[in-house]
């Protein structure tokens, strides 16, 4: 696989020569400054291209082409936002940027309840505490019949866990779940949150199926023609939050959604700390079931806690996934396809200096250093011996 790390652009504070340092030969980001529903203008995608380049690296992901929530309503500007997201495939299959991936996930992109979680080791790692989340939707964001959904044993947990919280806790909760996390385009304050779950009333899982179905009907044949491959990113945390549907969450919603479109340019995204989250989800098969459809890889490994709706992100070979089967797997995949497929190391602890400095959450460059040469010495050992049993 070829090893790639995400870059946030010029703001990143890890810069790219330090991903040089780091052994990876790919870069993965986005024009994260064009406004969303905009088509990337080609000027833009150029720069960011030859900045790439002139730091001896190659833009080979992009992550993400976000999906505005007009698209994924089928409301509002929908029908130009789409037109822009086709152009924008065009646009990028023409600079040779031929991997993007993207998510459908409403509302809220990837969520966690703790950006800071100590370890016993000293280091930090994020977490997603269902208590928390259940606090937050119950009693901050006081979202009708959020209790009933949650269930008894759960809402009795989250009104403790929220009286014992001063107000600097109930704040640090809700910037956490709602501030926006890296690479995600969801800024709100709970009015405009309110407001953006109110736009799925009543859609249900079956709606949101059917609007991605749509969409890829849509979208699928342009990445064709434009020579570029999508990778569907999972939902992260994999079951449904605040009421809203989710449908990118286990096998069988991938097996569905690449059943709706044939073809190679409707493909995943194998993230395996999102999937992993879900005990049913068998990386290794999905690996191996879904291969030729896989065109970017997330390694990272969570690990559920004693409340098995609660995890946190583990060192990148310690989670819930057998990483070792999982990349035997992958590089399976990889010979089938004849041409590398990128992976990046998502996710890292902060450690070591990254604990005093500025950090995007969960992009640390120490913690993902160390991620991406653990994975690297289990690629290699694995391309050199082989699995036994894999
Ligand atoms: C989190 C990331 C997500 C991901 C998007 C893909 O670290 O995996 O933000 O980039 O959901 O569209």
């Amino acid at each position: 696989m070829e090893e790639c790390w995400r870059w946030f652009g010029p703001e990143d504070p890890v810069p790219l020569a330090h991903i040089r340092q780091a052994g990876a030969t790919g870069v993965v980001t986005a024009l994260h400054h064009v406004a969303i529903g905009a088509a990337w203008p080609v000027a833009e995608i150029r720069r960011r291209k030859q900045e790439v380049a002139a730091a001896g690296l190659a833009w080979r992901v992009v992550e993400s082409i976000p999906v505005s929530e007009d698209l994924k309503t089928r409301s509002g500007a929908w029908r130009a936002h789409l037109a822009a997201w086709q152009e924008t495939l065009v646009r990028l299959g023409e600079e040779g940027i031929g991997t993007v991936c993207y998510n459908f996930m409403p509302v809220l992109d990837w969520t966690r309840t703790d950006l800071g979680y100590p370890l016993p080791s000293g280091a930090r790692a994020l977490r997603f505490d269902a208590t928390d989340f259940a606090a937050f939707d119950i009693h901050l964001l006081a979202r009708p019949g959020a209790a009933a959904e949650w269930g008894e044993p759960r809402a009795e947990a989250a009104r403790a866990r929220v009286t014992a919280m001063d107000e600097a806790a109930r704040e640090r909760l809700e910037r956490n779940i709602i501030a926006g996390l890296p690479g995600s385009d969801a800024h709100y304050t709970l009015a405009m949150l309110r407001a953006a779950l109110a736009r799925y009333d009543g859609m249900g899982a079956a709606g949101l199926a059917q609007s991605l179905a749509e969409f890829l009907a849509a979208v699928v044949p342009a990445a064709a023609e434009a020579g570029v491959r999508l990778a569907i990113h999972p939902d992260d945390p994999p079951r449904p939050l605040l009421g809203l549907p989710r449908v990118v969450s286990t096998a069988a919603d991938a097996r569905r959604l690449l059943a709706a479109v044939p073809g190679p340019a409707n493909g995943l995204t194998l993230c395996a700390g999102s999937y992993g989250v879900r005990a049913d989800n068998d990386l290794p098969a999905m690996a191996r079931e879904f291969a030729g459809r896989i065109h970017f890889v997330h390694l990272r490994a969570t690990r559920r806690e004693a409340d098995p709706e609660s995890f946190h992100e583990a060192a990148h070979l310690d989670g819930d996934v057998d990483m070792v089967a999982l990349i035997a797997a992958l590089l399976a995949a990889e010979r089938g396809r004849g041409e590398s497929l990128p992976m990046r190391p998502d996710h890292g602890h902060q450690m070591l200096d990254d604990l005093a400095k500025r950090t995007n959450p969960g992009y640390s460059a120490i913690g993902r250093l160390k991620g991406l040469a653990e994975l690297r010495g289990v690629m290699r050992a694995v391309e050199r011996l082989g699995v036994a049993g894999a």
